[in-house]
């Protein structure tokens, strides 16, 4: 893995907000990489290239000004099947999961195809950090500080053959560590499987991630490696990642196979097409709580249309959803 969190600081003890805003501070001002810091909190932000967020970052959608959510939101209300269907579940059971060793395996229309350890894979593509919203389909919403890498970069370093029309992600399966995978309830065919056309995978936006707030991922958003499509919704980004397959064919992703009528295989943030049973069109920035909803209008692509509009053009994204 990239660096080690030692197992003897209680989650407790780490305050990443206050840490990444001091790092935020310091990134802006100096400039400069912090050298000799070796508190392993920091690790992960001491590889980041230090430029302050630009117009130009903002431009690209790679950087938002919005509230971010704050960690404790961000790790604590998760989607992640593998540890349970309640909002709460990841962040309770997660911990189970090994992450240290990672390998991902490289198949398909590759020319260096291969099993590659995590590290190998991202050696020598800088860290970079984005500041996306994420909006899942169940209406709620978050912007959160990510660390990785643009998926382009990954894939220029595996070599696409020219038959590369997609890209194949399978999550994890190992049932002795994900609870959720054991339960006689769970009605997904595990492993959990997304895919991306080809174009979109490209695009500078997608991003894999390995951290946020400046440190490594929590486990229950995805460590040690996922990805972040931010005009799409949340279910796109799949979370512990082991294989990246390039195909000719659509992959069948799992919740398209689950339920076809709710969940098509885009999944483009879009207000104007509603779910079968809920409306689409406002969210709830999270935090929220009862007496202030912060409900907000989803906006078309989750805000990202000048960046990613111009892949769908003439498609009929009723049809398309
Ligand atoms: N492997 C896997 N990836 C997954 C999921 C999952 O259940 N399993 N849930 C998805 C959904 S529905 C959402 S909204 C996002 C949530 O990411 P976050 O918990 O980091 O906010 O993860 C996505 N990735
Ligand atoms: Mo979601």
């Amino acid at each position: 893995m990239l660096i080690k969190q030692p197992h003897d600081i209680a989650s407790s003890e780490i305050t990443p907000e206050s840490i990444y805003l001091r790092r935020r501070e310091f990134m802006t001002g100096a400039g400069i990489a912090l050298a000799g810091m070796a508190a392993p909190s920091w690790a992960l932000a001491e590889k980041l290239d230090a430029r302050a967020a630009t117009p130009a970052m903002a431009d690209k959608g790679f950087y938002t000004s919005e509230d971010k959510t704050p960690f404790k939101d961000v790790a604590r209300y998760n989607n992640f099947y593998e540890f349970g269907t309640d909002k709460g579940d990841p962040a309770r059971y997660a911990d189970a999961l090994t992450v240290d060793p990672w390998s991902v395996m490289v198949e398909g229309e590759v020319g260096k195809p291969g099993t590659y350890a995590l590290e190998d894979l991202l050696k020598g593509i800088d860290l970079e950090e984005r500041i996306y919203r994420l909006r899942c389909v169940e209406a709620w919403s978050m912007v959160i500080p990510w660390i990785g890498i643009p998926l382009h970069k990954l894939l220029a370093k595996v070599e696409p053959t020219s038959k590369a029309k997609y890209v194949e992600f399978t999550a994890l399966y190992r049932p002795e560590e994900m609870r959720g995978q054991r339960s006689r309830f769970s009605t997904i065919d595990w492993p959990y499987v997304e895919g991306l056309r080809m174009d979109e995978a490209m695009n500078p936006l997608t991003l894999m991630a390995t951290g946020l707030y400046g440190q490594e991922l929590p486990k229950q958003n995805g460590a040690p490696f996922r990805l972040v499509v931010p005009w799409k919704y949340g279910f796109k980004s799949i979370k512990s990642i082991v294989k990246v397959r390039l195909t000719e064919k659509q992959p069948a992703t799992t919740w398209q196979q689950l339920a076809p009528q709710e969940y098509g295989f885009y999944a483009n943030v879009n207000p104007n097409v509603d779910h079968p049973r809920w409306s689409q069109k406002y969210e709830r920035r999270l935090p929220n709580s009862l007496f202030d909803p912060n409900r907000i209008k989803t906006r078309m692509f989750n805000g990202y249309e000048a960046q990613v509009a111009h892949l769908y053009k003439g498609m009929n994204l009723r049809r398309y959803y």
